[in-house]
């Protein structure tokens, strides 16, 4: 059946940004039971919008032929990608095309091409060809084998990037443990919530006023929808072969303030809001018992009467095992319920090295605040210790907590 009966652009909806319960509220509506509808956010993507749209209707048409839509989203590219879309509107009869001359913005792109959406399950994929569409078929049988949220992943078997500069890979996983620390309930619930090809069913968002800022709209999706099982499937995310990126820093900020806003207006899911007093205090006992360790290696390897090996080679020796023994305990004890349900090996030695190295992050904010509290606050060299060792304490349970002992197998 032709979905497309107006060989004209879409009207871009106004108001709130929130998706009907319903397709059929939709007065447009030809098709009343189209399954799947496909957003394509473009900007300045004339060079690569005819392949997209040839690509995925190929395929879609193999795989569930005239039950699906493509909604191409463009926000009024001066190279006027919207035109080009339009014109394949004859030949893809599946095709729609919305031309957004108010708003910009990706995320809200997206929102509003779901918004006038027909099908029952919304999906999204960006328009330089850089998410291999052949991933599109798997993502629709994890939805319809129940999962409410299918997401291409870059982090589960099969995944990757293909020529990212260290530094990109860098800033990527940064952005996510930093989303991790601020938002656990959201980032937690998928290996790659920076993901921008996923699909979700419309009654998981329906309903809800959307409010993402930025890129990242797998985060509203998650934070604010009513998202059960998640399914992922893995992805290698190509190069981009024409047009130019719109990847800037400003990026990197809004995606900031949106953890923000949705960590302050969203309800975590799947979190506790109290804090885990009694994990904090086996944390603690366990953290004292290194110090014991420590105390000893050190004396072993260092006093004079002993090996009398140099204090610092020493030093970092007994720290090294002071800190294995820690994990050790707290691998077993503290979050043993957690590392029960992962005991694979390379799980425990991913544990392990997460811990040492927050740990010894924990170390250089010990030096900074021993430093800033004695030189400014209180001139006492003690004093100002315990209150460096008590805010790496802090730190040191609190980001392990939320990144080392938490379970990353998503089912
Ligand atoms: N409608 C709309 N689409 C956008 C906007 N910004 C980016 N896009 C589209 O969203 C998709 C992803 O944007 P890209 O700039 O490719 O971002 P990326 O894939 O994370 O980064 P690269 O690897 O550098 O390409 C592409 O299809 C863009 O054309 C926008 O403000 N509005
Ligand atoms: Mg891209």
């Amino acid at each position: 059946m032709n979905v497309n009966s107006l060989n004209t652009l879409l009207k871009v909806p106004t108001g709130k940004l929130e998706i009907p319960e319903s397709p059929s509220n939709n007065r447009t509506t030809v098709n009343e039971n189209i399954h799947f509808s496909l957003v394509i956010p473009t900007y300045q993507e004339c060079d690569n919008v005819r392949s997209v749209v040839r690509i995925l209707s190929e395929l879609l048409d193999e795989f569930i032929p005239e039950n699906y839509e493509l909604i191409v989203v463009d926000d009024d590219s001066p190279d006027r990608t919207w035109e080009v879309a339009r014109s394949l509107i004859a030949e893809y009869p599946n095709l729609r095309v919305m031309r957004r001359q108010e708003e910009r913005g990706l995320s809200s792109a997206v929102i509003r091409g779901w918004q006038v959406a027909r099908g029952r399950v919304l999906g999204v994929i960006d328009g330089d060809l850089q998410h291999p569409p052949e991933v599109l078929a798997q993502l629709l049988r994890g939805i319809e084998k129940g999962a409410d949220l299918a997401v291409a992943s870059r982090h589960v078997e099969g995944g990757g990037v293909s020529s990212w500069s260290a530094v990109r890979r860098f800033l990527s996983r940064g952005a996510q443990t930093l989303g991790l620390i601020i938002l656990p309930g959201v980032l937690g619930r998928v290996s790659d919530p920076m993901s921008g090809y996923f699909m979700v069913r419309r009654s998981c968002v329906a309903g809800v006023t959307l409010n993402p800022v930025g890129y990242k709209i797998l985060l509203e999706v998650i934070g604010r929808g009513n998202v059960g099982e998640i399914a992922e499937v893995g992805y290698v995310f190509c190069e981009r072969k024409e047009g130019e990126s719109k990847v800037t820093w400003k990026q990197y900020v809004e995606y900031l303030h949106h953890l923000l806003r949705l960590r302050l207006t969203t309800k975590q899911v799947g979190q506790k809001s109290s804090f885990p007093i009694g994990r904090f205090l086996r944390f603690g006992l366990v953290g004292l018992s290194g110090v014991f360790v420590d105390m000893a290696i050190l004396y072993l390897l260092s006093d004079p009467t002993t090996l009398a090996l140099p204090l610092t080679r020493s030093k970092i020796i007994a720290g090294e095992i002071a800190i294995f023994n820690n994990f050790l305990w707290n691998d077993a004890w503290t979050f043993a319920d957690v590392s029960q349900r992962q005991q694979e090996w390379h799980h425990r030695l991913k544990r392990l090295l997460k811990f040492n190295i927050i740990c010894l992050a924990g170390l250089a904010i010990n030096v900074l605040v021993l430093n800033l509290v004695f030189n400014f606050v209180i001139p006492n060299r003690y004093i100002a210790n315990l209150i460096a060792i008590a805010v790496a304490t802090v730190w040191n349970f609190w980001v392990n907590l939320k990144l080392s002992w938490r379970v990353t197998d998503v089912k």
